[in-house]
């Protein structure tokens, strides 16, 4: 088993990525797994150079305060292994326009932005590249990357049958609770850096008491019954779907032992203190040694470089590239 997975350094991370993705990157951690900040996929968006590498350096120690081990498994930073670039274009050229201009993804976001950049279209080839890069036969991803990870494997497998079996033809692996964690005060959208208002999104390192705050702000209805219904009570089934995620219990059993909703909130509120604080206060200690976060990215990097070099080297002689 080969796990590879990337975030973006698009701002601070926040339960949805928690419970989505890096959590389950944790748990998986003692595979052959490598994990990457993906910086070269914030720039799709308008982001301003000093906070793209603040964020990127805070993320890294974020992933690493979340319990992510430098010694069991590899974490970098995309930017720092050239190859994933290199790969992309090759992959650019497999993949066809009328493909990507159908995710799903870039659509929302296209609508959104005025003049949006080429890269928000290319943005999943870049991902797949990524991917198979790594030779990765499991990704660990929320709900929300399913159909970027249907285009890597229809790019792997046309890749193969046209040039030759080069790469790997990865699966996703989406948690059952927690894969989908939606906006606490919108709970049609999901949980998101970029879209989310501060009080829809619960970041990783919120302090005890605006965890309560919002936590008691999130929006429910008003019929007072407590039951796992996400037709009829996204709200709720949101709050019970996190609680069960945290605890590791079926949202519904969940729901059966509460009768008001202010009884579950306030125990929720405590399973996300329990759950953040320790990641909050070794963020905090992290971020005080630069120097050493930046060892560890080269580290990373050189960890990962030879396998990534290597398929690249494959997939370009496959080509027809000189080498
Ligand atoms: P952006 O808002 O900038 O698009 P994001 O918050 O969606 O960012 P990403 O960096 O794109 O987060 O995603 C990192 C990982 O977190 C991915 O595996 C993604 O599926 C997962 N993830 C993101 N949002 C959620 C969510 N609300 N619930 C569960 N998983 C999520
Ligand atoms: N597209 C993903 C981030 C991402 C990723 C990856 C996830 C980039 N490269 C490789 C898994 C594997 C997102 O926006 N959440």
């Amino acid at each position: 088993m080969r796990i590879l997975s990337g975030i973006q350094p698009t701002g601070t991370p926040h339960l949805g990525n928690y419970l989505g993705a890096i959590r389950n990157w944790v748990a998986n951690q003692n595979e052959d797994s490598l994990y990457c900040v993906v910086d070269l996929h914030s720039l799709t968006g308008d982001i301003d150079p000093a906070t793209l590498n603040a964020n990127t350096r805070h993320l890294f120690a974020a992933l690493l305060a979340c319990g992510i081990d430098h010694d069991k498994c590899t974490l970098f930073i995309q930017s720092q292994v050239p190859w994933h670039s290199q790969l992309n274009w090759l992959l650019e050229c497999v993949a066809s326009y009328g493909e990507l201009k159908r995710m799903t993804q870039f659509k929302e976001k296209a609508d959104r932005q005025s003049g949006y950049r080429v890269g928000l279209l290319t943005y999943p080839v870049l991902m797949a590249a990524d991917i198979l890069l790594y030779q990765t036969t499991h990704v660990p991803v929320g709900d929300d990357q399913r159909q970027h990870l249907e285009l890597a494997r229809e790019l792997a497998e046309r890749f193969n049958n046209r040039y030759g079996q080069t790469f790997v033809v990865p699966e996703g692996m989406v948690p059952q609770f927690g894969g989908r964690v939606m906006d606490l005060q919108e709970p049609i959208r999901k949980m998101s850096k970029s879209v989310s208002s501060p009080q829809g999104s619960i970041d990783l390192f919120e302090s005890e008491s605006s965890i309560a705050k919002k936590i008691k702000r999130a929006v429910t209805d008003t019929d007072n019954e407590v039951k796992y219904d996400w037709e009829s009570k996204r709200g709720l089934s949101n709050l019970l779907d996190i609680f069960g995620a945290l605890t590791n219990r079926s949202p519904v059993e969940i729901a059966a032992s509460y009768t008001r909703y202010g009884d579950l909130k306030a125990d929720l509120t405590e399973a996300l203190v329990e759950t953040l604080t320790p990641i909050r206060l070794r963020y905090e200690d992290l971020l005080s040694d630069p120097a050493e976060l930046a060892r560890l990215a080269t580290i990373g990097a050189g960890k990962a470089e030879p396998i990534a070099a290597e398929t690249y080297r494959r997939a370009s002689a496959a080509m027809g590239l000189l080498s």
